[in-house]
């Protein structure tokens, strides 16, 4: 028997001298000295008595300690659910039940607050701060740096990742061991990763793109990254000489854009820039190959599937496309019932091949809805396929918004909105935004004779949902278009509200 990922992604790096993670302070950490902290945190989460199968739940800081705790859940057989930084307590507790975590690793500050949450759900909780330190770590100090790999199958779980729904409930991805190998194997030879990569690293390690994107892929090449705790754009230039390629989505290239210090001289030694996770406008495109002479390879993909499509290393990389299916991966373009549209028709995206997910944990009903028994996953994405077989995706069949590279889920919004007092309901939409592509808009319709406190509503969404899905603003309308079927004709209201966040201008919440 054998472990599949940690094998093909950890352990061949066994004892290896060479550089893995290059840090802020100039320090660098080795293959060797990284699988000993794995192998420590190993030993700690199965002498507190977790068994192969169990879920770790994680909200912590960036740090390589954070990323050992990857390394270690592969390497125990444990399922690794990684969590945005910015979730709430009441988003954890969503989390910590659904997925019965049996170990919540939280920074110190979070410790008291989840504590009685994860004992409610028969888990614990252990703390690892953005330095390195906390309860798991002390813990592990004391622990032999090598441990005996448990035995998984390539079809075992490896890790979950919760996306939302159009109900507004979380779903959380069960992602298989094959999942992500298939994933960073195809994609190494796609975009042609080799020991020698350096890769700048300035994305969050909880969701795909940062952490089964970018840091599996150096993983399995052995490649090194220069460690960055966040998207910092000093950081990046500074450390962009040291660099061979970057990952991130497009915000972190238009903001790189209006930096005068991002010139041509400063990329001219690197041979990579990918760009994911959000649409990368064709202007963007246009203009870093103007400044820097680099086309940015756009590839697509989702938390249920990785990644699905890429332009091409070698050959044209198409702006406003996202390339072609994966080697291994089909990719149709369907009406609603799966089945294929003529060439060049607008339609549903859906996918198959071994990258796609195993289905949403304890949510049967809802993997049936979006998985189809012949393999196919709908993707909710509209694309069409041009005569030279590129991709394009041209909107979505799923009420979505990304901001920033980060999904929100309206349904989730409005649902807090609509509980508030004085709104007798809501709307909330995506509208373009300069930095983020775009951002959130908050809709709400009063009781009526009621007017609704503006403050207070964002006061009760700061409580209950992470940052980044905060309405930017709130506007009070007298009522909501409707269609004849009584649905809230959304696209109207982006139409209208489409310039609100032009670049310069100003926005308040208030009455329209
Ligand atoms: C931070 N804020 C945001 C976002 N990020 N608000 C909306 N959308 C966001 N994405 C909040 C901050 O908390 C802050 O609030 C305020 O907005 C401004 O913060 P700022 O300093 O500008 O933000 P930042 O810390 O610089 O972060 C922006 C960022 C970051 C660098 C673009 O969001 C980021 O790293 N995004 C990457 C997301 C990602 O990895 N997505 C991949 C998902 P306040 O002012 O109140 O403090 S995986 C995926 O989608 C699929 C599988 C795929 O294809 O990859
Ligand atoms: P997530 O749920 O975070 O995995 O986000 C997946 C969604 O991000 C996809 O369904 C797409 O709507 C979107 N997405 C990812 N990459 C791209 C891209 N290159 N262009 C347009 N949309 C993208």
């Amino acid at each position: 028997m054998a472990n599949p990922l940690y094998d093909d992604l950890f352990g061949i790096h066994a004892g290896k001298d060479t550089a893995f993670l290059n840090l802020t302070d100039g320090t660098t950490i080795t293959y060797r000295n990284f699988l000993s902290t794995a192998a420590r945190i190993a030993h700690v989460a199965t002498q507190l008595g977790l068994r192969p199968g169990d879920r770790v739940a994680a909200q912590v800081e960036k740090s390589p300690e954070a990323l050992a705790l990857y390394a270690a859940c592969a390497q125990a057989g444990l399922v690794f659910l990684p969590l945005n930084t910015a979730y709430t307590v009441d988003e954890l507790t969503y989390f910590i039940e659904n997925s019965g975590a049996s170990l919540v690793v939280c920074d110190g500050r979070s410790k008291d607050q989840l504590t009685p949450i994860a004992e409610r759900f028969g888990g614990r909780v252990e703390t690892l701060n953005a330095d390195g330190s906390g309860s798991l770590m002390d813990l592990a100090a004391a622990m032999p740096d090598s441990f005996a790999t448990v035995d998984r199958d390539g079809e075992d779980l490896a890790a979950f990742l919760y996306t939302s729904g159009t109900t507004g409930r979380s779903k959380g991805a069960m992602l298989t061991q094959n999942n992500l190998l298939s994933n960073a194997r195809t994609l190494v030879k796609e975009w042609r990763f080799t020991s020698e990569d350096v890769l700048l690293h300035a994305l969050p390690i909880f969701h795909t793109h940062g952490l089964f994107v970018a840091t599996n892929i150096i993983l399995a090449v052995g490649g090194s990254m220069i460690w960055l705790p966040k998207f910092d754009p000093d950081q990046i230039i500074d450390r962009m000489p040291d660099a061979t390629s970057m990952m991130g989505v497009p915000t972190f290239y238009t903001r790189l854009l209006a930096d005068a210090r991002f010139t041509s001289e400063l990329t001219k030694h690197m041979r990579l820039f990918v760009s994911g996770s959000a649409p990368l406008l064709a202007d963007t495109h246009a203009q870093f190959q103007e400044r820097t002479g680099h086309r940015i390879l756009e590839r697509y993909g989702m938390t249920e599937t990785n990644m699905n499509t890429s332009n091409p290393y070698d050959g044209e990389r198409r702006a406003g496309t996202v390339g072609f299916p994966l080697p291994g991966v089909e990719l149709k373009i369907c009406d609603a019932d799966g089945n294929p549209l003529p060439q060049g028709e607008i339609g549903e995206i859906e996918v198959r091949g071994p990258n796609v997910f195993k289905g949403y944990w304890q949510m049967p009903e809802k993997t049936a809805a979006e998985l189809r028994e012949n393999g196919f996953f709908i993707t909710g994405d509209l694309g069409r396929i041009d005569e030279d077989g590129y991709v394009h995706i041209v909107g979505r069949n799923k009420d979505l918004i990304i901001s920033g590279g980060y999904n929100i889920y309206p349904k989730e919004i409005e649902l807090v909105l609509d509980g508030q007092t004085g709104v007798l309901e809501s709307a909330v939409i995506g509208v373009p935004h300069p930095d983020f592509g775009e951002t959130v808009l908050g809709l709400i319709v009063a009781e009526p004779g009621q007017s609704p406190d503006l403050d207070a509503i964002m006061g009760a969404v700061r409580d209950s949902l992470a940052r980044f899905k905060h309405p930017r603003m709130l506007i009070q309308l007298d009522e909501l278009p409707r269609n004849t079927m009584g649905k809230v004709q959304k696209n109207i209201l982006r139409d209208q509200y489409r310039d609100m966040f032009k670049a310069g201008s100003k926005a308040h919440n208030g009455r329209a």
